[in-house]
């Protein structure tokens, strides 16, 4: 059973028995392989499983480093490129044991993957599916409009967002357009992926993107308009989904809500008229009467929580962005002069034209228009294009001077870092195909290595995978569910220096270096919790590297 969720006197943080920091999951046999020693040391070895040295070398300083507050030292042992299982030493320390080999990252892209089948709601999970972590059906209940109290409606379906039993629109968005993406520029990679879900005959991610997108569908109102989000009103116990039955309410439109809405469907009735033209028809239908719905309310409709509701806002100050993305997925589907005209006149505002986040999302409707087939605006696309690999040398830079090898500098370290983390690693991969420049390949697999253990606290951020490894997370279900090992494949929150909630405060002290503001713990939302879209860049990302040019 976990660690009680409500304590006194809470633990200290579990620490990494291990002393030097490296990918537990691993490296391919022609990566650049770097363990990071955060204390001084001459030499290192690298020992295979039997504790045969394989490898040995000197370790090179990489200064001092910010966002741990510690001064590290790199022991490259990249030309160790023979497939096994292996160990770094260095002044009485170990790593966490890692591998070498072809197929490296396989177990985790699809962990990873299979998260968003273990966060369905409004169905059970069978247990030839789900494994020991089954469950009974959730959340199907009607749900009641918060705004009218007499009208009920069929929500059920989607994903639950994170931690929380909560359904919201925008982050459901971001997080179909980053697998939608993903699945889009790697293909062939999740031709091959088999996730041991239900449905079968198209791509195993397109049937669990799907089960979102029909929930999707039912949060449009007869105008067009998108319901913010699908919640109780307050968060739920820490219980069984199957056991949160307080009463479902349906919350207002928002224009955010509704712009990415029209983004995703667009985007989706692209990707699924290959394998279904009903299905495809019927999201080009909803995301037109949407944008239809954005025409006519061309004012700002925001969201925050009503009086009485404490489930989370995802609240924005303005839908610039949101808006843009819906013009530009329209225009990348349909090759309609009016949506071009829409999308160039949204670029008079001003908002990041990279970001492919929840709330800022321009980066998803430049992708759309670089990536579509119709006839574009040459100065445009490559205006779009220069976005992007700008933003990849601009990263390289900061990278270079950390001593993780990653783009993230102290303030980076907020609530979900590494949703950032994977974004900035999402960047490379996209500068990397849009320039051809393949030294972006190298630094998206710095931040993957970060993820799983190359970071100062040695930990991998990924439920089930490498030695030490997170497995409290702010989870319901995994909580709920009495099983000691954690739903595999859940990517925590990450390192927070704000350190958000009442458990992180009290656990971590004042002072900490960004980079160490984790605890993994139930107790700590703002540190250990997982979301949907924290999940899917780090699929994102993976489906990248595991789709390398000599894979
Ligand atoms: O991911 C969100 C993070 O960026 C915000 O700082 C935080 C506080 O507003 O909320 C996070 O989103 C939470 C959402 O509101 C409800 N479900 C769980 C999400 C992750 O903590
Ligand atoms: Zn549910």
């Amino acid at each position: 059973m976990n660690r009680q969720y409500f304590e006194t006197a809470p633990p200290a943080p579990r620490s990494t028995p291990f002393g030097i920091f490296a990918d537990q999951a691993g490296y391919y046999p022609s990566d650049t392989k770097k363990a990071v020693i955060p204390f001084e040391c001459g030499s290192f070895t690298v020992t295979d499983i039997n504790g045969n040295v394989r490898y040995s070398g000197n370790t090179v300083s990489a200064g001092a480093d910010d966002a741990s507050g510690d001064s590290v030292w790199i022991a490259d042992f990249s030309e160790l490129t023979e497939n096994g299982k292996y160990r770094v030493h260095a002044g009485g320390k170990t790593s966490a044991m890692f591998s070498i080999g072809d197929d490296v990252y396989d177990d985790v892209f699809n962990k990873v993957s299979k998260a968003f089948y273990y966060l369905r709601c409004g169905c059970g999970l069978d247990e030839r599916c789900a494994g020991v972590w089954h469950h009974g059906i959730c959340h199907t209940a009607p749900a009641r409009l918060w705004e009218n109290r007499n009208i009920t409606l069929d929500v059920a379906g989607g994903w639950h967002d994170a931690g929380d039993y909560g359904r919201y629109i925008t982050a459901g968005a971001c997080a179909a357009a980053h697998l939608l993406y993903a699945f889009r520029l790697f293909p062939d990679i999740f031709e091959k992926q088999e996730l041991n879900i239900p449905e079968k005959g198209i791509p195993d991610i397109l049937s669990e993107v799907r089960y979102e997108l029909e929930w999707f569908l039912k949060m449009q109102n007869s105008e067009g308009g998108v319901y913010h989000k699908a919640t109780t009103a307050l968060h739920a116990p820490f219980v069984m989904p199957e056991n949160d039955t307080a009463e479902m309410f349906v919350f207002p439109v928002s224009s955010m809500a509704t712009a990415d809405f029209a983004a995703v469907c667009a985007l989706a009735s692209g990707i699924y008229s290959f394998y279904d033209k009903d299905f495809s028809e019927k999201l080009l239908k909803a995301a037109e009467k949407s944008v239809e719905w954005l025409d006519r309310n061309p004012h700002f409709v925001g969201f925050s929580n009503p009086e009485g509701c404490n489930t989370g806002s995802y609240g924005e100050r303005d839908d610039l962005s949101n808006r843009f993305w819906a013009y530009s997925e329209m225009f990348a589907l349909t090759g309609d002069n009016k949506y071009h005209n829409s999308l160039v006149s949204a670029l008079d505002n001003d908002f990041p034209l990279t970001a492919l986040g929840y709330g800022e999302v321009g980066g998803f409707g430049t992708l759309a228009y670089i990536l579509c087939k119709q006839e574009k605006d040459a100065d445009l696309l490559q205006r779009f294009k220069k976005e992007f690999c700008s933003h990849a040398e601009e990263l390289k830079k900061k990278a270079d001077k950390c001593g993780y090898g990653i783009a993230m500098e102290s303030d980076d370290y907020c609530w979900g870092s590494n949703m950032g983390l994977m974004a900035k690693a999402m960047i490379f991969a996209i500068a990397d195909i849009l320039s051809g420049d393949h030294t972006c390949r190298g630094y998206a697999g710095r931040h993957l290595h970060c993820l799983l253990g190359a970071n100062a606290l040695g930990i991998s951020y990924v439920t089930g995978v490498g030695e030490f490894r997170c497995n409290y997370p702010h989870l319901r279900p995994a909580f709920a569910d009495g099983i000691e090992e954690c739903i595999p494949g859940m990517v925590a929150g990450g390192p927070n220096r704000h350190l958000s909630d009442p458990f992180a405060r009290k656990v971590i002290p004042e002072g900490t270096p960004p980079m160490k503001c984790y605890a993994d713990d139930t107790a700590s939302y703002s540190l250990n919790e997982i979301t949907i879209y924290w999940n899917s860049p780090a699929v994102f990302v993976l489906a990248y590297l595991c789709s390398g040019p000599d894979r």
